[in-house]
């Protein structure tokens, strides 16, 4: 039988480079740095880890009996997913086991989380799984998380103050999205960057590097069963985008809601309603990091009166309003507002 003799060269289909992996570009970043110790890298790998573990358990959920609630209720009185507090779980274990940050603060916990490790430089704010209520219906959900590095002497006990430092203290922001794929997006104050999940390889690929958001858009987001009980500038805001045709789409997944809107250009809206009177999303691991992150991607995030990261901060699980997106569409919100 001829044996049919083929050239497979660096340029081959077979042959083709993966692409730039998360640890080698976190490195490579990290050289930019001089005086860069690599703490910072190591608690990006810790959080790219627990995203790992998260994909593979939101994927076999259904198999697995993770679907459903806890029947107990969080710090802010939301019933707990399975999920939600699996998540909390992971997350806490690899940044405790990692050894960079010294305290956590959880949406699913109310209080400062100690992870023992006081030598550790940094603090982390996170919402280990956003959009609970899509978790048992197979819609995109999330992980949200903010990095401080501590105000108090390295070797002390962390406090509330390493926590309330606001939002442009922040040194790394960013989400991993758990969709039909899953991306990890984050920034450390200067580009952010998309690294899509293979998970045959168990690696986080560059897939969409120096993100740079549009500067207007045609896509807006909020739930329109709370319509009525938003502010007048809200609702004329909103009429305008229906006279102009723009899309209404909402999956009620803040990270999900934020990374199409990012990506296509759009607003995501959730201002005061007669429920939530202050806004429903928490400002210190949702408003926050998502802030930070849309600012470098060209974007706009307020909360009607103020950038969400001029907000001084006073408590672990204050809320906020919340308008985000497209610098034009935001603008032009605001501008209704007052
Ligand atoms: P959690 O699921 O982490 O509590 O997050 C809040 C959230 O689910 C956002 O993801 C989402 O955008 C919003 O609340 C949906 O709220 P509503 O159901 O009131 O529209």
């Amino acid at each position: 039988m001829d044996v049919q003799q083929i050239d497979i060269t660096a340029s081959h289909p077979l042959a083709l480079p993966v692409g730039v992996t998360l640890d080698r570009y976190i490195m490579h970043r990290q050289t930019a740095f001089p005086y860069a110790t690599g703490e910072l890298s190591q608690l990006l790998r810790d959080i790219a880890l627990a995203g790992k573990i998260i994909h593979r358990e939101v994927n076999r959920a259904g198999l697995i009996d993770l679907t459903g609630g806890m029947g107990v209720q969080n710090v802010q009185g939301e019933s707990q997913q399975k999920l939600d507090m699996i998540a909390n779980i992971r997350f806490k274990r690899a940044l405790t086991n990692g050894g960079e940050a010294c305290a956590i603060i959880s949406e699913e916990e109310e209080d400062i989380i100690y992870t023992g490790n006081n030598h550790g430089k940094y603090v982390v704010a996170m919402d280990p799984l956003d959009g609970s209520s899509n978790i048992d219906v197979n819609v995109s959900i999330g992980t949200i998380f903010s990095i401080y590095r501590r105000v108090t002497p390295i070797g002390s006990e962390p406090t509330l103050a390493d926590f309330l430092q606001g939002g442009r203290r922040q040194v790394a922001a960013g989400y991993i999205l758990y969709g039909s794929s899953t991306i990890m997006v984050y920034t450390t104050g200067h580009s952010v960057n998309g690294f899509t999940y293979d998970a045959s390889l168990g690696e986080y690929i560059l897939s969409h590097p120096d993100i740079h958001s549009p500067c207007t858009g045609q896509i807006y987001s909020c739930n329109d069963g709370n319509v009525d009980g938003y502010e007048d500038g809200v609702k004329e805001y909103l009429t305008d985008c229906r006279k102009k045709q723009y899309t209404a789409r909402y999956i009620g997944s803040l990270v999900a809601d934020f990374h199409r809107n990012l990506l296509k250009g759009g607003i995501y809206l959730y201002p005061p309603t007669k429920k939530s009177p202050d806004g429903k999303l928490r400002l210190l691991y949702e408003a926050f990091p998502l802030a930070f992150l849309a600012e470098k991607a060209g974007c706009l995030a307020t909360s009607g009166n103020q950038a969400i990261l001029d907000i001084k901060p006073s408590s672990l699980h204050q809320r906020t309003p919340l308008y985000i997106g497209a610098p034009v569409m935001v603008e032009s919100l605001v501008d209704m507002l007052t």
